[in-house]
């Protein structure tokens, strides 16, 4: 191992784990969600930081904080540094120009955003906290990998504070137009802290030429050059990169996980207990973007346009919950649960329910299991970054056939719309039609389409992804990084946290 390498040194809103308070005991639960997925099998190959948000639980004082933390450091093989939020962050920062602006704006949603200027103060307020975190572990040498909407603002704070401390920033949720960008108050602000990253990469070709587009009509005298991935960026002197890649999974491990004795087993339990011929699988955190009530409303469909398809087919659809405290989201549940039950109260029989739901979250055995046990996997985002469920089902398929339907809004659609049947969320007619036809397809063609989605999952890994990444940001390879270090804090720093 090279003594002074830099390390990897993630930041994200969240941390993998989350702290809860209760009764005055403070646990940490594993969280779960793309980015986790994404990112932890690379830290935990490679050692480093990971900075985050612990949650709630985090208001339990530093000391408590710490004295949980460090034991799951070591576990996991990479250290977790806290940033503590405030109540005031939480409502500003998080709930308010995260989550009411740049969420439902960058996903085309721009009805429910909602703008007030004391959320944009709480935006810049919580990153410096981070940047005040990161400031202090971090060394000139580190790879700082900054990770979504929420921190957009970090590099430029980062820089200013130390300027030897350059770092690299990835979008996990897409990039608008220039006409939905544009209704974004604080829209150049947003473009100049992206610009202030040594490289900004999104998740794919659109996205980046969505950004490209905005900056040329926000800064006309920038340049661009270059083709292929990356793009090289001049604006007000300085030069950056900007780059398309998609995201992936840990496709072995899926698959491994996939093909154990227990989760076969347990799929097998899954067939007997799910009534009707073909078992159709929904997984999705409660968003609005993930297109959940049009889903129910175009299995509706199917069962109103193809009445041969009833008792034969069973929905069961798996909603991890997310953002629980927001109306919106409390609203969007009552919504569900409504529709399910107008459903199983319209067409259900003594022998058969056609839609099941579940509200919380399973095992990643259980995880697997669902994957390995459904004949069709039904992904109906309204937008979505990229969309890792998609790439996880194949991935846990084994020899197991089954049919992808994944909606066109989806990032994932760019690597997978040669084996995915392809549906527009927005048309009930067309998602009834796609089940007709994941239905009714012949098994040979099942294996090929499987075979194709397998086959480029497997190829552009998160391993690719992250080689790529570090390649185009800065010319390293991942095995260049130490591999699984934890690293040490700065001496002085453990103390001053106390
Ligand atoms: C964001 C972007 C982009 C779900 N339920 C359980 C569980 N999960 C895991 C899945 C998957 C992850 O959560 C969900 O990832 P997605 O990519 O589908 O969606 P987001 O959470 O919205 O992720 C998205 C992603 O970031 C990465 O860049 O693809 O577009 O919105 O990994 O497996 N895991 C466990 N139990 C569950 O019940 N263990």
């Amino acid at each position: 191992m090279r003594e002074n390498s830099g390390r990897f040194f993630v930041v994200s809103n969240r941390l993998p784990v989350s702290l809860v308070c209760e009764n005055d005991r403070l646990s940490a639960t594993a969280a779960s969600g793309g980015l986790v997925t994404a990112l932890n099998p690379v830290l935990r190959d490679r050692g480093g930081f990971w900075a985050g948000w612990p949650g709630d639980g985090g208001n339990a004082g530093a000391r408590s904080v710490r004295q949980v933390l460090e034991p799951l450091s070591e576990e996991r093989g990479y250290r977790l540094l806290p940033v503590m939020l405030s109540p005031e962050d939480v409502k500003d920062f998080y709930l308010g120009f995260s989550n009411s602006v740049l969420w439902p704006l960058f996903h085309d949603l721009q009805s429910r955003c909602s703008f007030s200027p004391s959320h944009w103060e709480g935006y810049l307020r919580a990153n410096e906290k981070f940047a005040s975190v990161v400031e202090k572990h971090a060394r000139s040498e580190d790879f700082i990998w900054v990770n979504d909407y929420q921190l957009i603002p970090l590099g430029a704070m980062l820089q200013k504070r130390n300027p030897a401390l350059s770092s690299s920033f990835f979008l996990h949720i897409p990039f608008p137009s220039v006409d939905i960008f544009m209704k974004m108050p604080k829209r150049k602000e947003i473009l100049l802290f992206l610009a202030a990253y040594s490289f900004v990469c999104f998740q794919t070709a659109r996205d980046r030429k969505n950004f490209l587009d905005c900056l040329r009509v926000f800064f006309p005298e920038m340049k661009a050059s270059g083709r292929g991935h990356i793009t090289k960026v001049t604006l007000r002197e300085k030069t950056f990169l900007v780059g398309g890649l998609p995201i992936s999974i840990d496709f072995k491990a899926f698959s491994r996980r996939g093909s154990s004795r227990e989760v076969i087993a347990r799929a097998r339990e899954i067939r007997r207990e799910i009534q009707g011929e073909k078992f159709i699988l929904g997984i999705d955190r409660l968003d609005y973007s993930k297109g959940i009530p049009e889903k129910l409303r175009g299995f509706q469909r199917a069962l109103e346009l193809y009445p041969e398809l009833r008792e034969r087919m069973t929905l069961y659809q798996l909603v991890v919950p997310s953002r629980e405290t927001v109306e919106e989201y409390k609203a969007l549940k009552e919504e569900i649960e409504l529709l399910v039950s107008r459903i199983n109260g319209k067409y259900g029989t003594t022998r058969w329910v056609p839609v099941n739901w579940r509200y919380g979250s399973v095992s990643k055995e259980e995880l697997a299991a669902l994957y390995r046990a459904a004949d069709m996997l039904l992904v109906t985002s309204l937008k979505d970054g990229m969309n890792l469920v998609s790439k996880e089902y194949c991935a846990s398929k084994g020899r197991d056939t089954g049919v992808l339907i994944l909606s066109e809004f989806a990032g994932a659609v760019l690597q997978l719309a040669r084996g995915a049947v392809l549906v527009n969320p927005y048309d009930e007619d067309a998602v009834a039609a796609s089940l007709l036809q994941g239905f009714s397809m012949e098994e040979t063609e099942k294996r090929r389409r499987m075979n194709i989605l397998r086959k480029s999952i497997a190829r552009q890994n998160v391993f690719w992804w992250v080689d790529n990444f570090l390649r185009a940001a800065s010319g390293k390879k991942l095995e260049d990084f130490p591999s699984r270090e934890i690293p040490s804090l700065w001496p002085g720093v453990a103390e001053e946290e106390e």
